[in-house]
């Protein structure tokens, strides 16, 4: 979902990490995760992966303070490299604002990175872009290895358009920074040119031609309701729940913290921050599971745990959506599928 919001203004956009199989774009996404502060990001989730192969994608949501005086949400994508996920790839870059695209700079991934970069230009063609006016950059990765092809050989090959390229050790955190602060660059200058008359009138632009992104695809796939991008106008109040009725009876006394904090979120009316919240414990409580791997496979674990599939993909989607698009029905929704967990967590 892409879209400069003047009334909360701020700006949200979608960037996909794309290149062959094992280029280093889930390690991208980790290092990322790992150098960016706690309140500057979210959870990092990958879904359904098999062994360290992504077989479907991984996102990590990010808000940068301000980039040209306004504050930026990201929504970083990995898409699986394999060939054979051709339909997923244009599911993960529906809506896309900009890529990434990490090349393997080994001789043997010569080809897959020539391949995989024709693969993008396809897919964006038939979502009617051109990858020459297309905000991307490249990450030339695994630098580290000894007998890599030379940055000019792969300038040559691969940059066709003269895009900004860095050098990259995603496994070190090398250079990926770097790739993602050029690429925001790209993607809001972009995005401020293509959205500047609706500015001028202050209408909220929370929609372009390509904006049947992700959440659409993936209730299409899943059966979950899309998230409504229209502006949340004020209400009535609501009345709260009785003075010290809440769910947080439900966890030991000092564990309360992070369902306080849900609850605290939802009496203010933050249900984008609700949601992330909520987000926040299921990841530890995910994380807690015996036998299970940290980090990776949530989705897995989310069904051992006994959670609805279909529920918690769109909890996921939910917990990296802009906040205008987080409705209060969202925020309760998230409270439902904490308390959720929690009460089969303690069933175990
Ligand atoms: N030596 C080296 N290995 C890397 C680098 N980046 C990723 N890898 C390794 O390459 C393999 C595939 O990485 P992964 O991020 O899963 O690839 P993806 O398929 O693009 O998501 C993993 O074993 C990583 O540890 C790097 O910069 N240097
Ligand atoms: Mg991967």
């Amino acid at each position: 979902v892409s879209l400069i919001n003047p009334l909360a203004r701020e700006i949200s956009a979608k960037i996909v990490y794309y290149g062959p199989g094992l280029s280093g774009k889930t390690t991208s996404l980790k290092a990322l995760y790992a150098v960016i502060r706690p309140e500057r990001r979210g959870e990092l989730v990958t879904l359904a992966t098999e062994g360290d192969r992504t077989l479907f994608f991984d996102f990590l949501p990010i808000t940068l303070e301000r980039v040209q005086e306004m504050p930026v949400r990201l929504q970083l994508y990995t898409v699986p490299g394999q060939i054979f996920y051709a339909a997923t790839r244009k599911m993960v870059l529906n809506g896309v604002d900009g890529v990434v695209f990490v090349a393997d700079s080994q001789e043997a991934a010569r080809d897959s990175n020539r391949t995989s970069l024709e693969d993008l230009r396809d897919n964006l063609r038939t979502m009617g872009m051109d990858l020459g006016t297309f905000p991307h950059v490249f990450q030339y990765n695994k630098r580290d290895l000894r007998g890599v092809v030379t940055v000019q050989a792969m300038e040559a090959e691969l940059n066709a358009h003269k895009a900004p390229a860095f050098e990259t050790c995603a496994l070190r955190g090398i250079g990926v920074v770097n790739a993602l602060r050029e690429i925001t660059r790209l993607v809001v200058a972009d995005l401020r040119r293509k959205q500047a008359p609706a500015r001028r009138t202050m209408v909220p632009v929370l929609g372009t031609e390509r904006e049947a992104g992700l959440g659409e695809q993936l209730s299409a796939v899943v059966g979950g309701v899309a998230a409504s991008p229209e502006p949340v106008l004020p209400r009535e109040p609501v009345r709260p729940l009785a003075p010290g009725l809440s769910f947080a009876a439900l966890w030991p006394r000092d564990g309360t913290a992070g369902v306080d904090a849900v609850e605290e979120h939802l009496r203010n009316k933050q249900h984008g921050p609700a949601v992330r919240a909520a987000a926040a414990v299921l990841a530890e409580m995910l994380d807690s599971l015996p036998g299970a791997t940290t980090g990776d496979g949530s989705l897995a674990k989310a069904a051992t745990l006994g959670l609805c599939g279909t529920e918690y993909l769109r909890f996921c989607r939910l917990a990296s959506a802009p906040d205008a698009a987080v409705t209060e029905a969202d925020g309760l929704f998230g409270l439902y599928m904490l308390v959720a967990a929690r009460i089969k967590h303690a069933a175990l």
